[in-house]
């Protein structure tokens, strides 16, 4: 199959060694009252690209194609967190402090569950990530490796932390990555922006980016 609108050029890939990863959509960073919004952030803004993904997820269930769901996610006694990542800067909620929605970043609050639109379902992967990538400190790769797995399809939040992050250390790996734009979503638009620039620049240094609706045009 080939996405001829991706940019810089076109996406070649075989469903059956492509799997679809959606990055950290989980219900802290996207639902009003959670984590991300006692931040001070427009969580509109992310909760706008849970249609398109929706749509996407749906198509590519449909096709048949591997589904990997990813949680920013602690263990309940933050042994996993260093404390760089807990103590840096002055929010008003710590990781692992009690928020709107529970534990904030803790496994298994209601608060670190994907949003009810996206909930996995039977024979998907789930990771739990103690980092901003997917790749570090879980078995993602070897998961991807006992599949045959050689290309990976991007969604998910945030843009240029979470999502660029993983997308990265996948083309580090020898993935061909491909980020969905209208499937990814920023706090802030100009990182978004500045993140598809980066991705496709210098001829796909980090790999290719296109509309989810030019992947479901692929699939039909
Ligand atoms: C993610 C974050 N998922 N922004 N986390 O991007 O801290």
């Amino acid at each position: 199959m080939h996405i001829d609108e991706a940019n810089p050029f076109p996406y070649e890939f075989d469903v059956s060694r492509t799997a679809l990863v959606l990055i950290d959509m989980q219900r802290d960073f996207i639902e009003p009252g959670g984590f991300g919004e006692t931040l001070g952030n427009d969580v509109s803004l992310l909760e706008a690209i849970v249609p398109a993904t929706k749509a996407v997820l749906h198509a590519w269930r449909q096709a048949g194609g591997l589904v990997v769901h990813t949680r920013e996610a602690h263990k309940a006694d933050l042994s996993d967190c260093p404390p760089a990542k807990r103590n840096r800067g002055n929010p008003t909620l710590r990781i692992g402090d009690e928020g709107p929605m529970g534990r904030i970043l803790v496994a298994g609050e209601p608060g670190n569950q994907i949003v009810e639109a996206l909930a996995p379902v039977d024979g998907e992967i789930v990771i739990d990530k103690p980092g901003k990538g997917a790749f570090y400190a879980t078995g993602l790769h070897e998961l991807l490796q006992a599949r045959g797995i050689t290309h990976l399809l991007f969604g998910g939040v945030t843009t240029e932390v979470c999502v660029q992050t993983s997308m990265r250390e996948a083309n580090d790996r020898g993935y061909d990555c491909l980020l969905l734009e209208d499937c990814t979503e920023s706090y802030f638009p100009a990182f978004k922006a500045a993140t598809l620039d980066m991705v496709r620049a210098q001829g796909g240094i980090v790999g290719w980016t296109a509309p989810g609706t030019a992947l479901l045009s692929a699939l039909k």
